[in-house]
């Protein structure tokens, strides 16, 4: 799809830089560039100038153009690299945009290159995520997704879907042909094949939209169980305030961390109890957002107190799934007991038990156990990918029990506008301008 405006935006990011780099793309870029250096870049090479408008000497530095297609949008692209002063910048920009250049919206670079199909939408949305990562982690899993991993699985997944989508709609469309043709093994088999690596693809987009957007962590329990302490532990730091005052932590206390290249959002909360208190109360309704909130709570448990009551008093909340039980304190106590599957016992004071803590929490995250192989992933990705699942499930549910091929063929067809989405081979206008939005200036 052809645009016929040219943008420009400075695609460094604000403030003082050795370096400052304007991007402008489109059909003008190459007589804009012309217009302000006097001179000709030739393709892909390094060429010094100085750039003037109105005969005023603006900065002097190295100008770049790459010709369409061979350029990230697929239009033709020049960059001016100058000096990194806001300032500066700015002037040249003036300059860029008095020459017939528009200000480039926030994500129009990669909306421009997605549009010339120079990358897909999952590719698009990778770059977003790689700027944005907050871990190395993130950051690997993201540039994994921006070289391809993510779509080629859904692409491979796609071939297998229109293949089946072929051969069933042939045999519905040639019905002299039809003789039970449901109860063909291989084809069967192929659908089961194809329903298999969907749930696949899922837990590991689900893993990839984890390390992408973060793992929120509760920290819950009663009052001066150790919960500040244990939040301590994680940051390496004295975030929250510890006190042996019963109701030292009133509100909320939020930190990011990361475990093990997993960003990870860690919240300590106020001890759960009944008490008149009307600050206190508001804490605990506080405590209690986040109980439902979260991806793993960590419930934590004084050990050298009566366990069982303790338990008992938190036996109502409304935990997440996911639940690790903490026994603190146990350098308190002597006779140790031995923890289940889900219990650490631990000392936030020694920190004893506190690795294998985090490592329990890492197993939580990391089911699919191939975190160093992750791609990065998205709610929307997931979203899609559950819908497929779904479409396929009722597909291989009728296909196996030899109903209607019509019906097994619809499935397939809102299947494969379900996967389509994803990479972007069928998207609405208005998702695109969502997608795009969220993305920086300049990029
Ligand atoms: N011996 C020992 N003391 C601990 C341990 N963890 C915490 N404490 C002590 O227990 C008391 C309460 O700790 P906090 O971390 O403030 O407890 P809390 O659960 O955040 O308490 P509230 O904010 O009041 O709900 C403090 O005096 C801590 O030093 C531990 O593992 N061993
Ligand atoms: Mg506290």
């Amino acid at each position: 799809m052809k645009q016929h405006d040219t943008i420009a935006a400075i695609a460094t990011a604000p403030g003082v830089g050795g370096v400052g780099i304007i991007r402008i793309s489109g059909d003008k870029a190459l007589e804009i560039c012309t217009k302000l250096c006097h001179k000709v870049p030739k393709p892909r090479q390094a060429l010094f100038a100085q750039f003037k408008h109105n005969k005023q000497l603006i900065d002097e530095g190295i100008v770049l153009f790459f010709p369409n297609p061979h350029s990230f949008t697929g239009e033709d692209v020049v960059e001016l690299q100058g000096h990194g002063g806001p300032v500066v910048m700015n002037m040249l920009l003036q300059a860029v945009l008095a020459c017939g250049a528009r200000q480039a919206q926030a994500g129009e670079f990669s909306q421009r290159a997605f549009l010339n199909d120079k990358i897909d939408l999952v590719q698009a949305e990778a770059i977003a995520d790689l700027i944005s990562s907050s871990t190395e982690q993130a950051a690997i899993a993201a540039q994994r997704s921006l070289q391809g991993d993510f779509s080629n699985k859904v692409s491979e997944i796609l071939k297998k879907l229109i293949g089946l989508r072929v051969w069933i709609e042939a045999a519905i469309d040639f019905p002299e042909e039809e003789i039970d043709f449901l109860a063909d093994k291989a084809q069967q088999q192929k659908m089961q094949d194809l329903h298999q690596s969907l749930k696949d693809l899922l837990a590991k987009a689900q893993q990839g939209e984890l390390l992408n957007k973060g793992v929120m962590i509760g920290i819950v329990g009663q009052p001066n169980v150790g919960k500040s302490s244990l939040l301590n532990l994680f940051t390496r730091n004295e975030t929250a305030i510890v006190s042996d005052v019963a109701g030292t932590t009133r509100d909320v206390v939020k930190e990011n961390i990361n475990i093990h290249g997993i960003p990870v959002l860690i919240i300590d909360t106020a001890g759960i109890h009944i008490t008149e208190d009307k600050v206190e109360q508001e804490g605990i309704k506080r405590a209690k957002q986040i109980l439902k909130q979260a991806d793993i709570i960590l419930q934590v448990i004084d050990s050298s107190q009566d366990v069982e009551k303790q338990k008992q008093n938190l036996a109502d909340l409304p935990f997440s799934k996911r639940k690790v039980t903490v026994y603190n304190k146990v350098d308190l106590i002597t006779n140790k007991q031995n923890p289940e599957d889900n219990e650490v016992v631990l000392s936030a004071k020694t920190k004893q038990g506190f690795e294998e803590l985090e490592n329990k929490i890492l197993h939580m995250i990391n089911s699919q156990g191939d975190i160093e192989s992750s791609f990065s992933a998205r709610a929307r990705h997931i979203t899609q990918l559950q819908k497929t699942v779904e479409n396929i499930a009722i597909a291989e549910h009728n296909f196996l029990n030899n109903q209607a091929g019509e019906l097994v063929a619809e499935d397939l067809r809102q299947a494969q506008e379900h996967l389509s989405q994803i990479t972007g081979d069928f998207t609405s206008d208005d998702l695109l301008g969502e997608i795009f939005s969220s993305f920086c200036i300049g990029k």
